[in-house]
C-alpha cells in the first residue's frame, strides 16, 4: 500500500526586481508549512524563481540570460535543497535553464528526499510566437526565449509512486498525458503561469481560463488513472494578471483541493497510490483496449489535414 500526503505550493507574483533569495525564503515558508502537515512531496510554479519574463520583448535575447540558472543547486536554490533534506520531503520546481552549450530551456526538475535531482524535465509544448506582435494585448515570447524541449516525457519511481513532469501548456495536449500514462505514471506534477487573459481574443478571460485548466487537468488525470498536481505562480505580477486555481486531483479525475487565493497558498492531500490500478486495469487498461494501428497520425503529422 503506497500512500503520501502531497502538497502543491502556489506562489504569488514575482516582481522583476525581486531576488532569487527572496522567492525561496517564500518557498522554504510553504515548504516548512508542509511539512508541519506531513507532506512528503511538494511541487512548485513552472519559472518559480523569477518573474515570468516572456511577456516582455527584448531584441536582443542575451540581455535575458541573468533570468537563467547555470547550475542546480546553486547557491540560491541550496538552502531549499537541505531543507527537504532535514523534512525527508520530494519536491519539483520549474526554473530557467542555460546549459554549458548555450541552450535555453524552460524547465522543471524533481528532487528525493535524498536532494538528488531524479528526473530533469525540458518544456515540450511552447505556447506564443517568437517576433514582437503589437496586435496581442500581451506579448507571450516563450518561443523567442526558449527552445523545445529535448527531454521528451520520463517517469521515474521515487519514494515508492511512478513520477512524472510536464510544465503548463503541456496540460492542454493529452499526447503529454498519454506518454506519461503508458509509462504507468501515478503522479504528475505539472507548474504553470497562465496569463489570465487570452491575448488574442477578449472573450477568454480569468473564468474561462480556469475552466480549460480543470478540464485539462482532470481529463488528463482521469484517462490515464493518475494523480495529478497543478500549481500555479498567479496573481499580478509587475502589472499582469495570472489565473490561481491550483489543484490535487485523483485518479478519477475530481478535484480533492483547490486553492482559494492568489497569493503564497498551501493545498495538501492524501493520495492512495493503490487508487490508480482500478482505472489502469479496467476502462483504461491500455494493453487490452488500445488500437495503435489507427493512431499513426499522431506521430505521423502536426497540423490537421482537410477531408479529400
Ligand atoms: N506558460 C504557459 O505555457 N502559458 C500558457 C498560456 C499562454 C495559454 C498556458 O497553457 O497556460
Amino acid at each position: 500500500m503506497t500512500k503520501l500526503k502531497i502538497a502543491a505550493a502556489q506562489i504569488g507574483g514575482i516582481q522583476k526586481d525581486e531576488s532569487r533569495e527572496a522567492v525561496v525564503a517564500r518557498m522554504l515558508a510553504l515548504m516548512d508549512e508542509a511539512h508541519a502537515q506531513g507532506v512528503q512531496f511538494i511541487a512548485y510554479p513552472e519559472m518559480t524563481l523569477t518573474t515570468f519574463f516572456p511577456r516582455f520583448y527584448v531584441e536582443d535575447r542575451a540581455e535575458f540570460d541573468h533570468w537563467f540558472e547555470t547550475e542546480m543547486p546553486n547557491a540560491a536554490t541550496a538552502p531549499l535543497f537541505a531543507r527537504a533534506k532535514a523534512h525527508g520531503m520530494g519536491f519539483t520546481f520549474g526554473y530557467c535553464e542555460l546549459t554549458p552549450e548555450g541552450l535555453h530551456y524552460n524547465t522543471a526538475i524533481l528532487v528525493s528526499p535524498e536532494g538528488e535531482i531524479r528526473l530533469t524535465y525540458r518544456k515540450t509544448h511552447l505556447p506564443g510566437h517568437a517576433e514582437y506582435e503589437p496586435e496581442r494585448s500581451h506579448q507571450h515570447l516563450e518561443k523567442r526565449y526558449f527552445l523545445p524541449g529535448d527531454t521528451g516525457f520520463n517517469v521515474t519511481k521515487m519514494q515508492g509512486v511512478n513520477m512524472g513532469l510536464a510544465i503548463c501548456n503541456d496540460r492542454r495536449w493529452p499526447e503529454t498525458w498519454r506518454v506519461l500514462g503508458l509509462q504507468s505514471v501515478q503522479l504528475v506534477a505539472i507548474g504553470y503561469n497562465t496569463p489570465s487573459q487570452n491575448n488574442l481574443s477578449k472573450d477568454e478571460g480569468p473564468a474561462r481560463r480556469i475552466y480549460h485548466h480543470e478540464l485539462s487537468m482532470c481529463a488528463g488525470a482521469y484517462q490515464n488513472s493518475t494523480w495529478a498536481i497543478a500549481v500555479a505562480k498567479c496573481g499580478t505580477e509587475d502589472g499582469n494578471h495570472m489565473i490561481g486555481g491550483s489543484v490535487i486531483v485523483d485518479p478519477d479525475g475530481y478535484v480533492v483541493a483547490r486553492a482559494t487565493g492568489e497569493g503564497d497558498e498551501l493545498i495538501v492531500a492524501e493520495a492512495d497510490f493503490d487508487r490508480c490500478a482500478f482505472g489502469a486495469s479496467t476502462v483504461f487498461d491500455f494493453a487490452a483496449h488500445r488500437r495503435i494501428e489507427h493512431y499513426g497520425r499522431i506521430t505521423a503529422q502536426t497540423g490537421a489535414s482537410q477531408p479529400e
